[in-house]
């Protein structure tokens, strides 16, 4: 299915299939096992220009939007989950720019994110604030001309390795959430370091770290919208990147039905290949229908939103919880298709499975997500 993508998208879609393919896939187990960062991956999608799809043309980009990210998330995800996150994850940094930035902070951060030459991470996430977003503790104080920043994000992705963050810190802590604000913080600000790196079960090619502020300092002019505005800059990013989620999902889902097809073709048993079950037919054909159902979602969701819908936090949602829980069970089910084997990490079947398990946790738990659906349904049937 075409899913009407234009001739530009079904294009850019070949290009990101082939790159995976060729590039990715062959890197993948080794970045798994060493969880080094890619650094030659971001290299090659920089000279493919991947890094300017999400941003606009006035500021070093192509104009593209969520279903461009989608896409080339989608088809790197097949080979990996990980690396497939270094666009996605500067994407998740740059977008409180992209929609909350004067012109001046556009032109100042934008370019650089474009070219390749700085990723991006957006910091929200403190030890106590996960899913009670709006409970964080970082504060920012204004002192002149400057914000003077302390507190603690983790389970930051692109940490340690982004030149820009955007940050969520309280302005007004009387406030809670309402007292929040947004920020851009260059890495180099003073005050700003890196904790400790995550070691995690899946998506080992992607950074994950602390980011520490100790009266970090950053002129006043670096605040994105206006005080008090965090939460709610906090919130229209993740509407607009977990249809992203969505697509990294489904990309490691197709990845391990790709696996499970021709591993179910070779492998012989009782003197024929398994793929002549039933049993094994039954369950590839439940793993199709779910991906491309996950599939329809997530590019609906991705046209409505770059069609310029303004309410559709209750379809990214719906796209990150159906998506990530398709890649879950197909996973799952490729390890059983692959039997013993697919238990062994010498073949790609059991590190499907452990990257997909993040994507119902992270831009927000998939118990979240149905709380958003709920309420929203809620209030639409109270109009
Ligand atoms: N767009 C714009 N504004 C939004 C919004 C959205 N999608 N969702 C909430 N808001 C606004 C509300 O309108 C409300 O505004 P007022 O204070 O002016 O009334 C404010 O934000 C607080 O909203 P709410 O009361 O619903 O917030 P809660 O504290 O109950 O939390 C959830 C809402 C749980 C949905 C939010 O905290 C959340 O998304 N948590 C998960 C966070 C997450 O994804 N973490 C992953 C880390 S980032 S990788």
């Amino acid at each position: 299915m075409d899913y009407f993508l234009t001739e530009d998208q079904q294009e850019l879609r070949q290009l990101a299939r082939k790159v995976a393919k060729e590039k990715v896939y062959p890197v993948a187990a080794h970045y798994d096992q060493t969880g080094e960062f890619p650094w030659d991956m971001v290299k090659l999608f920089a000279e493919l220009d991947f890094f300017r799809l999400f941003i606009d043309f006035d500021h070093g980009g192509m104009g593209g939007g969520v279903t461009e990210l989608s896409l080339i998330t989608e088809e790197l995800s097949r080979a990996c989950g990980g690396i497939a996150l270094a666009v996605a994850g500067t994407a998740l940094g740059a977008f409180p720019i992209i929609l909350f930035g004067s012109e001046e902070q556009k032109q100042k951060f934008l370019p650089k994110i474009a070219d390749g030459e700085h990723l991006a991470g957006f910091c929200l996430t403190e030890p106590s604030a996960g899913s009670d977003a709006g409970a964080v503790k970082t504060r920012a104080e204004r002192k002149g001309d400057k914000y003077i920043l302390n507190g603690k994000k983790h389970f930051i992705t692109n940490g340690g390795v982004a030149q820009i963050y955007t940050v969520i810190a309280l302005t007004n802590p009387a406030k809670g959430s309402r007292g929040a604000s947004a920020f851009v913080v260059p890495a180099d600000a003073p005050g700003l370091s890196i904790g400790k790196k995550e070691d995690k079960m899946g998506i080992r090619a992607s950074a994950t770290s602390e980011v520490i502020f100790e009266d970090c300092e950053i002129p006043a002019d670096y605040l994105l919208g206006r005080e008090g505005g965090g939460f709610a800059v906090a919130m229209k990013t993740l509407d607009r990147t977990r249809p992203g989620v969505a697509a990294q999902a489904l990309g490691i889902a197709q990845g391990a039905l790709d696996a499970a097809v021709a591993y179910a073709k070779e492998r012989e048993q009782f003197g024929q290949s398994v793929i002549s079950f039933q049993a094994i037919q039954v369950m590839l054909a439940d793993m199709a229908t779910q991906i491309e159902a996950a599939r329809a979602l997530i590019y609906s969701t991705a046209k409505m939103i770059d069609s310029g819908s303004k309410n559709f936090s209750k379809e990214s949602a719906m796209c990150k919880v159906y998506a990530s829980d398709v890649a879950m069970k197909v996973t799952t089910d490729a390890v059983q298709i692959f039997g013993g084997y697919g238990y062994m990490k010498d073949y790609p079947a059991e590190k499907y499975m452990r990257d997909a398990k993040i994507t119902q946790i992270y831009e927000g738990t998939n118990q979240i997500q149905r709380n958003v659906i709920a309420q929203k349904l809620i209030r639409e049937i109270a109009k």
